[in-house]
């Protein structure tokens, strides 16, 4: 059901559902270029979520620190283009959600399997927070954990499902949040994963 979690943070249930399969071969086909691995954090430990980026600009975490870089370190190569129908999707669920112009440079894909975690922080790395963040999951479930601006203030749950999509604006831009370990299970279009898309202006 789609409904507002709270001031600029709108749930799109299953609004892509129908064009999920063709995503993931678009998955599947960016990580044959650049392939999903885990990164290490400035502090040094390592990032349970297996990672890969699309677009102008791609999300990366290493010993110096977090940012946006326009070639892939595993292969020196730019991130592979980001493709019409991912800019497409994005675009379209911003426009519901209220942000008419939002047009992604930086696409962060998460890989969950099970026991795959994502402890709460705040995403502040891209160069404008007036600017939307488009989220989109694909096969087993989630729940999201989300807060406030400050890391103390209390935490919802989320359920996320196949195909739901939330665009993320204004108020919500700047909370804490963060995914509980994955639970067990398979699904038909991606087995035992969870995929995520993360739409993002960065530069
Ligand atoms: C995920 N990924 O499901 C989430 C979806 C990340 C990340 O958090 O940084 O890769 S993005 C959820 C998001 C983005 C921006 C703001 C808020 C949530 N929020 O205000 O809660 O893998
Ligand atoms: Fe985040």
């Amino acid at each position: 059901q789609d409904r507002m979690l709270a001031p600029g943070a709108m749930l799109l249930a299953g609004r892509a559902r129908a064009t999920a399969t063709e995503l993931i071969a678009l998955i599947e086909a960016i990580a044959l270029a650049a392939p999903f691995r885990r990164m290490s954090t400035p502090g040094g430990r390592m990032i349970s979520v297996a990672m890969t980026n699309c677009g102008a600009l791609g999300w990366v975490s290493d010993a110096r620190g977090y940012r946006y870089t326009s070639h892939d370190p595993l292969t020196d190569l730019p991130w592979p283009a980001m493709p019409a129908a991912f800019t497409t999707l994005a675009g379209n669920a911003a426009a519901e959600a209220g942000y008419p112009d939002f047009t992604p440079d930086a696409c962060l894909i998460n890989r969950y399997e099970s026991g795959t975690r994502l402890t709460l922080h705040q995403d502040r790395n891209e160069r404008d927070f007036g600017q939307p963040i488009v989220s989109v999951s694909l096969g087993l479930p989630a729940i999201f954990l989300w807060g406030g601006p400050t890391r103390t203030d209390p935490v919802q749950r989320v359920p996320l499902e196949h195909g739901d999509i939330v665009a993320w604006g204004g108020q919500a831009r700047l909370a804490h949040h963060g995914i509980r370990p994955l639970a067990d299970g398979t699904h038909p279009l991606t087995s035992r994963a969870r995929l995520n898309l993360t739409f993002r202006r960065a530069g």
